[in-house]
């Protein structure tokens, strides 16, 4: 496989011939191995679902049906709800743990404190609890009580879809029959609407799609996201730096992956008290970077740079600096342990559910949250004496890169132009042109592109035609490393409508420069961020958030939760644009439903388009199409 279908990424080109070098198997080599790949399953035509199976279907004739009668339509369909259920399922857990940690804090019972008290009370006022009288532990309580009984029957739909969504977007999905219950009760469902001989309709088994994407966020999305602002506070700006070249030769370097950051920011608070035996081990520190979204979580609140996006995370090691790698959950390749042990690095895993045979286990618990991290500090400090100079090579590659951009951020941000209504420079300037439109390019990377090679000029093509360009995930990472979230990126790469206006927003916060054309707002649970941006921006103009001159993107989506929250993103009414199709293609029906007829329901659908320059064009002529309508 040649270096160009691998990555667009000077770092990684060079951590890949290192690879090669040092005999080390990295996805790319596995990737080719899968070659030609199963298209039953591609087209999404293979069921395995009862043990008559596994059937397949023949796109160009027989057998057009399984052993059960099941045709094309029904097994493509029933595929992608329960790939879209997983994708929401891990999103509900890690907002699930993120409300027993709160509930645990508002009782004093484990290390972490209620960091965020403007955000409680914000949450507090949206779910209707009283604040008056109450310290910020008792108010914790209440609302975690009111967010479990979110996973209770009993409700027409959970309060925290609810109470926090534009009302014509309640309508819409009542309307549609989509509202969720409970996202425990609706997940249990799927598995068993979609088991052998239960739901053959295509068509009703894209509704329930349709539903799982609304479980995703506000029962995952949205309330881990605002949870662990309550807790660790909500992200403000903060400047790092991103790409392998932000490991350090003389230091002892700690790399965090995966999504939760209840463990992150413990190792980032003990990785700072731990310096001195560090620097007794023979090191000049400890030097703390993240890999995909854990280490969002790290870089949004405490500037703790990214070393690169989902396919780096085997390259990192590969520098040969890398003394230990922590992982949570979600992401994490299970070929971490075998790259690891062509190195010194020790791979720790933390998570009950996420274990990795050849990687050691440090059961992670909140109530032991300070030991656990520093043991997990000290492991590292350990391995770093094991360190094989001979084996460094750290790329020097790396770039300037801004993260905090949560709404409240932004929102603080514009009220030094209008401290009375933040909102309205930039709806001025949206109505003005200068600002053409809003997108939001979110989700990972996947081998089956050079890495970076959609989001990238994708990005640049939307910037330079003046549309504003919000990120979260690996894309962040991705967009970072090109220079695209710093202000240099911004006199570099904007359009000259969308350059004035980051000048303006940025010389009025005093930063002496623009902001970046491309603000990071997280996580992938952060998607709920860009979520709220876009409710505010529609409840500003009274007009249904499907009206609004904004997309959504997922260039070179891989994880179920991409499709989860592309889900999503469709029933907000916004155009998704995804880099390529999910395996539906055997089903013409479910192609065209997700493709045409459900923008008729929700307002939204999605558009398959691989190459960047292509998908940039459409995304502008829709973002066009909307300004008509709204007569601008
Ligand atoms: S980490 S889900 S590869 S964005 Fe959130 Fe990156 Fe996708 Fe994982």
């Amino acid at each position: 496989m040649e270096m160009s279908k691998k990555t667009i990424d000077e770092a990684s080109k060079k951590m890949i011939e290192k690879a090669c070098r040092d005999c080390v198997e990295t996805v790319w080599d596995r990737y080719e191995k899968q070659q030609p790949q199963c298209g039953f399953g591609e087209l999404g035509v293979c069921c395995r679902i009862c043990l008559s199976g596994p059937c397949r279907i023949n796109p160009f004739g027989e057998p057009s049906k399984g052993i059960c009668g099941a045709t094309a339509d029904t097994i493509v369909a029933r595929n992608l709800l329960r790939s879209v259920a997983c994708g929401a399922a891990t999103h509900v857990d890690h907002a699930f743990e993120a409300v027993e940690m709160l509930d645990m804090a508002a009782d004093k019972k484990i290390p972490y404190d209620i960091k965020d008290e403007a955000k409680l009370h914000a949450v507090a006022d949206k779910l209707g609890i009283a604040k008056e009288g109450k310290d910020k532990y008792e108010l914790s309580k209440e609302v975690a009580r009111a967010m479990f009984a979110d996973f209770a029957p009993g409700k027409e739909t959970m309060d925290y879809l609810s109470k926090m969504v534009p009302q014509e977007r309640l309508e819409v999905w009542r309307k549609l029959g989509i509202l969720p219950r409970d996202p425990d009760l609706e997940i249990r469902r799927v598995m068993h609407q979609t088991t052998m001989g239960v739901d053959a309709d295509p068509v009703n088994l894209l509704l329930a799609t349709a539903k799982m994407g609304l479980v995703d966020c506000y029962s995952g999305l949205k309330l881990g996201t605002d949870v662990q602002d309550i807790v660790f506070g909500t992200p403000t700006p903060v400047k790092t730096e991103a790409n392998l070249g932000v490991l350090k030769k003389d230091k002892v370097n700690i790399v965090v992956h995966g999504h939760v950051p209840f463990l992150s920011e413990k190792i980032v608070e003990w990785a700072r008290k731990l310096e001195s035996e560090a620097i007794a081990a023979g090191a000049t520190g400890v030097q703390l970077s993240g890999l995909c979204c854990t280490g969002n979580e790290v870089l949004m609140r405490q500037g703790v740079a990214s070393a690169g996006n989902y396919l780096s995370q085997e390259l990192a090691i590969i520098t040969g600096a890398v003394d230990l790698m922590v992982v949570d959950v979600q992401c994490i390749m299970p070929s971490l342990a075998q790259v690891a042990a062509c190195y010194h690095t020790k791979l720790v895993t933390t998570h009950e559910i996420g274990k990795i045979p050849g990687a050691e286990h440090v059961d992670f618990r909140a109530e032991s949250a300070d030991e656990d991290a520093a043991k997990i500090v000290r492991m590292g400090i350990e391995a770093y004496k094991q360190r094989q100079a001979a084996k460094v090579e750290i790329p020097s590659d790396k770039a300037e890169m801004w993260g905090g951009f949560s709404v409240e951020a932004i929102v603080g941000a514009l009220s030094k132009l209008d401290a009375d209504n933040p909102l309205k420079p930039l709806v001025d300037n949206i109505v003005a042109g200068n600002v053409y439109g809003a997108v939001g390019i979110v989700g990972c990377n996947n081998p089956r592109f050079p890495q970076d090679s959609v989001i990238v000029p994708l990005a640049m093509e939307l910037v330079k035609n003046n549309v504003l360009v919000v990120v979260t995930g690996c894309v962040a990472h991705a967009l970072g490393k090109v220079g695209l979230m710093s202000p240099e990126g911004a006199e570099k790469y904007a359009g000259p409508g969308l350059l004035a206006v980051l000048r303006a927003v940025g010389e009025a916060n005093g930063l002496g420069g623009p902001l970046p054309p491309v603000l990071h707002m997280g996580s992938c649970v952060d998607n709920a961020r860009i979520g709220d941006l876009i409710s505010a921006l529609a409840a500003y103009l009274n007009v249904p958030v499907p009206a609004l001159p904004v997309a959504a993107s997922a260039p070179e989506l891989n994880h179920e939760k991409a499709l989860s929250i592309g889900t999503w993103a469709v029933d907000m009414g916004l155009l998704t644009h995804i880099g390529m199709p999910p395996n539906i293609l055997g089903s013409p029906v479910c192609a065209k439903v997700l493709t045409e007829d459900i923008e008729g329901l929700t307002g939204g659908k999605f558009y398959v388009e691989p190459d960047p320059q292509i998908a940039a064009e459409k995304i502008l002529e829709h973002i066009k199409a909307k300004r008509e309508g709204l007569g601008i």
